[in-house]
């Protein structure tokens, strides 16, 4: 083309022309449409090379020049997006023709959010609970020895108080108990590794997983524990009530709590922690028994000998000690009647539970 040359008013009618013909020709073939639209607007364009030729021209033809092309340019951009916005339409019009758009259709759904799981969600309110009282949060293994499950918390071997937590064996006992790893029962194990690690006065909670040979709608053979532990001179039984008190009025409002004696090797006194049943107020239902009460906990003051264990002075240091089943507080907050639900991973009962 000859364009290249300058702008005149005879070369932009020429092209004028030109376009006006391959518009006509291209009828509401899109493609055609577009590669117009590209060989007049494109980089190459005609017309862009025909503005890019104005900077060339002597400083005084170059403003007029510069209005007409800048003009004419306009012009047949509007009159090609015209043929291109009423071939969109039409094209959109003989879709509905056809009948493919079924208006009274449901629109599609956002595809599902996930949600934390239960058991999580009640374990990060407890966890938060216990942090505002000044509680750091402590691990350990799941897979302990049978010192740190059994041992060093006060557990004599061959002692029946080992029966009380149907153990699962990574590797048995052969000749002496002390030599067996065992699928951590409880929590508890994670009081001596923190005392070991940390003396006192120490203010822990310690979340995990938890193992025991046990099944039923009450009793998983995995479930979750947290352990609390406060060691520090003159920590006494007070204390111990003082906390349980709060933790649980924080997390269930405010109800009755009630502690009854009980047995558990590392601690001395021992008691379980029994809440006002959530489901009737304390007036008895099928779910506590007819008794307006639930136990929800394990609790003590830490025994002498598991201060011990662990080269803390027990004539100097009290402390108390508490262990929680996560899953079955869980149960208690969304009146789950089988614990099980908890692990089947069904999309169906999570879902129900969409808290934070
Ligand atoms: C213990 O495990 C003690 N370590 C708790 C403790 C810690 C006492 C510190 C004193 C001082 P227990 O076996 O009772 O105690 O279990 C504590 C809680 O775990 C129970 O109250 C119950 O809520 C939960 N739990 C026990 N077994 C299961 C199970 N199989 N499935 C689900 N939850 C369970």
């Amino acid at each position: 083309m000859t364009e290249a040359t300058a702008p005149t008013p005879e070369v932009l009618e020429a092209v004028q022309r030109d376009f006006s013909g391959q518009l006509a020709d291209a009828g509401r073939d899109v493609d055609e449409l577009q590669r117009i639209r590209s060989a007049f607007f494109g980089p190459k364009g005609r017309l862009t090379l025909l503005l890019k030729s104005v900077g060339q021209l002597p400083p005084e033809a170059r403003r007029d020049a510069g209005r007409l092309t800048n003009e004419v340019k306009r012009s047949l951009e509007g009159a090609l997006m015209e043929v291109l916005d009423a071939t969109a339409a039409e094209a959109r019009e003989k879709e509905l023709r056809k009948g493919r758009l079924d208006l009274s259709l449901p629109g599609r759904r956002a595809i599902p959010k996930g949600s934390l799981h239960p058991v999580t969600q009640i374990n990060n309110e407890m966890v938060d609970i216990f942090a505002r009282m000044g509680f750091d949060v402590a691990g350990g293994p799941e897979v302990e020895t049978d010192w740190h499950n059994f041992g060093a918390l006060n557990f004599p071997d061959d002692h029946p108080a080992r029966d009380m937590q149907d153990t699962f064996f990574v590797r048995p006992p052969d000749d002496r108990p002390a030599g067996s790893l065992v699928l951590r029962t409880h929590t508890s194990p994670v009081q001596i590794r923190a005392m070991l690690a940390q003396g006192a006065p120490i203010r822990i909670v310690a979340p995990g997983r938890v193992y025991r040979c046990d099944s039923d709608p009450t009793h998983s053979p995995m479930f979750h524990q947290i352990e609390g532990l406060w060691v520090d001179e003159g920590v006494s039984m007070a204390h111990l009530r003082g906390v349980l008190t709060g933790f649980i009025n924080a997390l269930f409002g405010e109800r009755g709590v009630r502690l009854r004696p009980s047995f558990f090797p590392f601690v001395e006194p021992g008691v379980e922690v029994d809440l006002e049943c959530v489901f009737c107020d304390g007036a008895g239902c099928n779910v506590c028994k007819q008794t307006g009460w639930m136990e929800i906990l394990g609790a003590g003051m830490v025994h002498p000998n598991v201060l011990k264990s662990c080269g803390i002075d027990a004539e100097k240091y009290t402390g108390f000690a508490f262990g929680l089943g996560i899953d079955r507080v869980a149960m208690l907050r969304w009146a789950i009647d089988d614990l099980a639900h908890m692990f089947r991973s069904d999309a169906r009962f999570l879902s129900q539970i969409r808290g934070i």
